[in-house]
Formats: structure tokens, C-alpha cells, sequence
């Protein structure tokens, strides 16, 4: 950044500053609102229908705002709501300057963003730009002639050139190309073959992308999640990669060196304009990757999220807690100094955190979720924090392929058939991990459609929204939604919680998560019991404390006995030791 953008920089952070209390809290020259915020990820299709349609939407959000700021949380990302086929739920985007008018009007989206804002709530956008749809104007023209302004909009195999170059993709079993005939050519697509790839080594394909980072930013949006933004650079002298490349799939595909360059670009041009923050999904194959992304120094990006910690759990095989504590552990002592992380375990891409961290018996799925909420919230990172999470809503069953709407999982299904696979262990697992199990509608109430919809939802409600939801938990005081709210009131009263020194302690423990969090002389000792019996342990920073020293508490009380303790089942504890 020149000296003029440098000034301009300081200019617009302090001028939005008045707007929440909490920029710059520690005074720390590090210290960055989008570090001390709390997000809260709307799923919007399935969050509040308004108008009966079945379909959440924008006026949907708006009915709800009080609700988010109930919450406590301090950042709102929303999920595609562009023009849009809906072939991949809003993930193949057909005008990225439009809201599909299932989810309301830009006026609906300014008094939405509006009235966040009034409640010190950011905004997050979801940025699909690594591909588009299919019916996106650009690829419309694109495909009609190689002589078009936008053929280079898009990757292309010419046919005279033979065969393209196997390329593996997510979401289609076929495989990455599709031929077009109009142009005599395949073009790739890393996912379904409705969202073709765009071709971010065409610096006009990327000037649009920053004019359009630039119009939400002048709409108010303070933040970008970059869709599948590691894989946007491709080699395009298209070698051949060698059988069974793509069970490594980052890397040879995402991560390419000239990934970097383009997002150096978008800083300058866009990111550090405005007071706003971009993530990315992914983080490359290593921790240096995952650096290079964003440290600060390398004016990139400002966040990530890797998989490693939520792909633990993506089997039906129980997860060790031990991998789950090593995991955390490492990355985040690989960010003490510089970088910083998403801190997530569930999201529209997976099943219910509950279902896979926790334990959605009856009888603990309310402590459990309480458990992984406070966990969320005490680690190093900025927490996201999924809609529904706040009630520890659960997996639906879904035993039948004929119940999935989801392009994924049809995809899957396909995939499962031509590999001749055992499909009924496919079907128990696609039953257990289908993201779609997390795209259920809120369960607000026990009226009808749990208060989604006063229409005939999109996608069936869990049945149990009658024992879960908003208004039954809202009077409850020990519901997950009301320990939700105090422990959002403890991170944002506790920055020791968002940037101090994290310790473990008993690593080895295998039912016992525990760790300090130290910021100059302030210090927390969190106490997570991750089974279902009790535990008895002993630690010398428990020495001296007791259950006065509980900050937050998803039990009544904690019995210390000089240095010792035992922990119920799932209890969830953070003790203020100095
Ligand atoms: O996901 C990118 C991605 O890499 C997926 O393979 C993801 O890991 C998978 O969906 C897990 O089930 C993003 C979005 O988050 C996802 O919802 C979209 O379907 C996908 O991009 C295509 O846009």
C-alpha cells in the first residue's frame, strides 16, 4: 500500500470504529475486531421463511436480528443468496450483483445489513468465485464462440488438441471436462458440471471479481469468505497427472504458486480499502501454506480455515480425542506469532456438530453441545459457530437416497455405484456425514414446521423440533441456547480467552481436554470432560481453587479438593485462576 492508501486505511478504520465497542479492546497493535469477533454462520434458505414460500429469506433474517443479537455474537456470515440456479444451493452463482428474489430485494439486504450494524453486528459475504454457473451471462457467451470477448472468462481443451487431461472433480463422478460442441471444446468444472471454472489467470476475469468485491463493500459488507479459493489458480499448461493423484487432492490442485500474486492484487485493489476482512476456505498442504495465506506482512488475506480438525470426524468411526487435542494443538502453536484461524467444527458442509463431537443421546446432547460451544469459544482463533448450534439441533435420518436433495450426495451415490461399492455401509454413512443434515430449518418454536414456514418448507424439519427449539430453550435456564448466550458473554468480556498463550495440559488424557489460556496477568484454566462417565483428575493449576473462581459452569457446581477433581459427564468448565 502507497501512503495515501496507508492514510486512507487509518482514516476508515477510525471512522467505523465508533461502531463497535469492542475494535481495538486490548490495545494491542494486533488486536483487530475480526479477531475479537464471534461469528455466527446463517444457512439464510433454511434460517426464517417471511413469506410462506417455504424458502428462508432476507426479511426472514430481519424478523430475527434481535434474536442474533440475543445471541451475543458479533459477526454474521450468510451463505449465497446471488441470482442463481440453485443447482448447489446458491453455490453456482448466475449474477453476482443480484439477490435471487426468493430471498428478497437489495432494499431487503441494506435493512438487513442495517440493522445489523445498529446492533453491532458485521456482515460476512460469501464470494463463489472460483467457479460460476452455467448460466451465468458470462459463460452463455463464452460458449458460443472462441472468438468471444469471455471464452477467456473460462478454461478451456480445445478438441483438435484430442483428449483433455484427466482432471478429477468433487462433485462428479465423470470427471472434470465437458464438451461443448459450439466451440469444439471441454471445459473444467472442479465441481458439478452446471458450475464451470473461472479463469483467474485472465487479469480482465479479475478486475470484474474485484469490481464486485467492491460493490458489496460499498453496500457495507465487512468481510468475504473466498468459496474453494485454493483451488482458483490452475496449471494451465494442463500436464498429465499421474493415477490416483486425487487422493492428495490439495495438492495438485489447489495452492498454485500465482495464487498468491492474485491475492496480493485483491488487497491493493480491494481488501485494503475498506475496513474489512476476507477468509479462506482452505489452507493448502502445510502450515507454511497456510501462513503464506495470511500473515499479515504478506498484505493477502486475513483468515483461514483448514480441515484437518473437522475432517476427524468425518467417518463412522469414533474420533480420538487424543488426534483432536494433537490437531488443535499444532496448529495453533504454529500461530502464535504471526497468522490467524477460523476456529470451526461444523458448517453447511457437514452434518450436526452434535452428532459428530458430542453425543446426541437424550441425556447428553445438551451438556455435550454446551461442552463444544465452550470449547469455541476459549481457543485462539475467531469461533464460527453454526445456526442451530445454539440448541444442539441433530442429524435427521435419512435412510434412503431418494430423501437427499443434494447434488453432493447424488454425486457420492454415483461415485459409490461405479467403485461397486458395499452400499448399504454407503448409505449408514452418507446417513451419518451428508451435509444435508445440516441444512434442516431452524426449529424456532413447536408450532408447525417448527416456525420455519408457515408454507411447506423447502426441506422437511427435524422431527424434534419439539423438544428442540428457541422458545422452549429461551425459558430454560440451563438450555444450550442460554449457556450460548453467557459464554459469548464470557469471550468478549475475557480477551485473554481470544489471544492468550495456550497451554496443554494432560495431553495424553483420554477423556479429558484441558488447557490454560495466559495473556499478561490474567490467566483460565478450561476443563472439558469429552466422555460420558465421570472422571477424576488432578492438576496443580487447580491447586487453590474453587468453584468460586467459574466463569462459566454447564454444571451447577465443581468439587475441588486440594488439587483435584472429579468432572461429570460432558462438564465444561473455565476457571479463572489469576
Ligand atoms: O466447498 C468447497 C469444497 O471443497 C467442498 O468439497 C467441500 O469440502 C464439500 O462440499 C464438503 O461436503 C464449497 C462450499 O462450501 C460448498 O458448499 C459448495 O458446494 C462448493 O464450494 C462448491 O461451490
Amino acid at each position: 500500500m502507497n501512503i495515501l492508501g496507508s492514510l486512507r486505511h487509518i482514516f476508515h478504520r477510525y471512522t467505523k470504529k465508533g461502531e463497535n465497542s469492542y475494535v481495538m479492546s486490548s490495545g494491542n497493535k494486533n488486536s483487530r475486531w475480526w479477531k475479537e469477533g464471534i461469528l455466527y454462520q446463517i444457512y439464510p434458505q433454511s434460517f426464517k421463511d417471511s413469506n410462506g414460500d417455504g424458502f428462508g429469506d432476507l426479511n426472514g433474517v430481519i424478523d430475527k436480528l434481535d434474536y442474533l443479537e440475543s445471541l451475543g455474537i458479533t459477526i454474521v456470515w450468510m451463505n449465497p443468496f446471488y441470482e442463481s440456479p440453485l443447482i448447489d444451493n446458491g453455490y453456482d452463482v448466475s449474477d453476482y450483483r443480484a439477490i435471487l428474489p426468493r430471498f428478497g430485494k437489495m432494499q431487503d439486504f441494506e435493512k438487513m445489513i442495517k440493522g445489523m450494524h445498529k446492533r453491532g453486528i458485521k456482515f460476512v459475504m460469501d464470494l463463489v468465485v472460483n467457479h460460476s454457473s452455467e448460466e451465468h451471462p458470462w459463460f452463455k457467451e463464452a460458449k458460443k464462440s472462441r472468438e468471444s470477448p469471455f471464452y477467456d472468462y473460462y478454461h478451456w481443451w480445445p478438441a483438435e488438441n484430442g483428449q483433455p487431461p484427466y482432471r478429477h472433480s468433487l462433485f462428479d463422478p465423470n470427471g472434470a471436462w465437458e464438451y461443448v460442441d459450439t466451440v469444439n471444446a471441454y471445459y473444467l468444472h472442479t465441481f458439478t458440471k452446471h458450475q464451470p471454472d473461472l479463469n483467474w489467470e485472465n487479469p480482465k476475469l479479475r478486475k470484474e471479481i474485484f469490481d464486485i468485491m467492491k460493490f458489496w463493500a460499498n453496500k457495507g459488507v465487512d468481510g468475504y469468505r473466498l468459496d474453494a479459493f485454493q483451488f482458483v489458480s490452475k496449471d494451465i499448461t494442463w500436464p498429465n497427472f499421474p493415477e490416483g493423484h486425487e487422493k492428495e487432492y490439495v495438492k495438485w490442485y489447489g495452492m498454485r504458486p500465482q495464487l498468491h500474486g492474485y491475492l496480493n492484487e485483491m488487497y491493493n485493489e480491494v481488501l485494503s480499502k475498506y475496513d474489512v476482512f476476507a477468509v479462506a476456505e482452505g489452507t493448502g498442504n502445510s502450515f507454511e501454506d497456510a501462513h503464506n495465506l495470511v500473515d499479515e506482512s504478506r498484505n493477502e488475506l486475513q483468515m483461514a480455515y483448514h480441515f484437518e480438525t473437522i475432517n476427524l470426524s468425518s467417518t463412522l468411526a469414533r474420533y480420538s480425542l487424543f488426534d483432536f487435542k494433537q490437531a488443535f494443538t499444532k496448529w495453533d502453536q504454529s500461530f502464535t506469532e504471526e497468522g490467524w484461524l477460523a476456529i470451526f467444527l461444523a458448517n453447511h458442509d457437514n452434518a450436526r456438530l452434535v452428532d459428530r463431537f458430542g453425543n446426541p443421546s437424550e441425556r447428553f446432547r445438551t451438556v455435550s453441545t454446551q461442552l463444544l460451544n465452550t470449547f469455541l469459544m476459549s481457543m485462539r482463533g475467531t469461533p464460527y459457530l453454526y445456526y442451530g448450534d445454539e440448541l444442539g439441533m441433530t442429524n435427521i435420518d435419512m435412510p434412503h437416497i431418494s430423501d437427499y436433495d443434494d447434488i453432493e450426495a447424488h454425486g457420492r451415490y454415483q461415485a459409490a455405484l461405479k467403485a461397486n461399492a458395499d452400499m448399504n455401509e454407503f448409505m449408514n454413512t452418507l446417513n451419518y456425514n451428508s451435509r444435508e443434515n445440516g441444512r434442516t430449518p431452524m426449529q424456532w418454536d413447536s408450532s408447525d414446521h417448527a416456525g420455519f414456514t408457515f408454507g411447506t418448507p423447502w426441506k422437511k424439519v427435524n422431527p424434534n423440533y419439539l423438544n428442540i427449539n428457541v422458545a422452549l430453550q429461551k425459558k430454560d435456564p440451563k438450555s444450550v441456547l442460554n449457556h450460548f448466550r453467557k459464554m459469548t458473554r464470557v469471550r468478549k468480556t475475557n480477551l485473554v480467552l481470544v489471544y492468550g498463550k495456550y497451554d496443554l495440559l494432560l495431553p495424553n488424557h483420554e477423556q479429558v481436554y484441558a488447557f490454560t489460556r495466559q495473556m499478561n496477568d490474567t490467566k483460565m484454566l478450561i476443563l472439558l470432560n469429552f466422555s460420558e462417565g465421570e472422571v477424576l483428575i488432578e492438576l496443580d493449576e487447580l491447586t487453590g481453587l474453587s468453584s468460586k473462581n467459574c466463569v462459566i459452569n454447564n454444571y451447577d457446581d465443581i468439587n475441588i479438593v486440594s488439587g483435584s477433581t472429579t468432572l461429570q459427564p460432558y462438564q465444561a468448565t473455565i476457571l479463572k485462576m489469576l
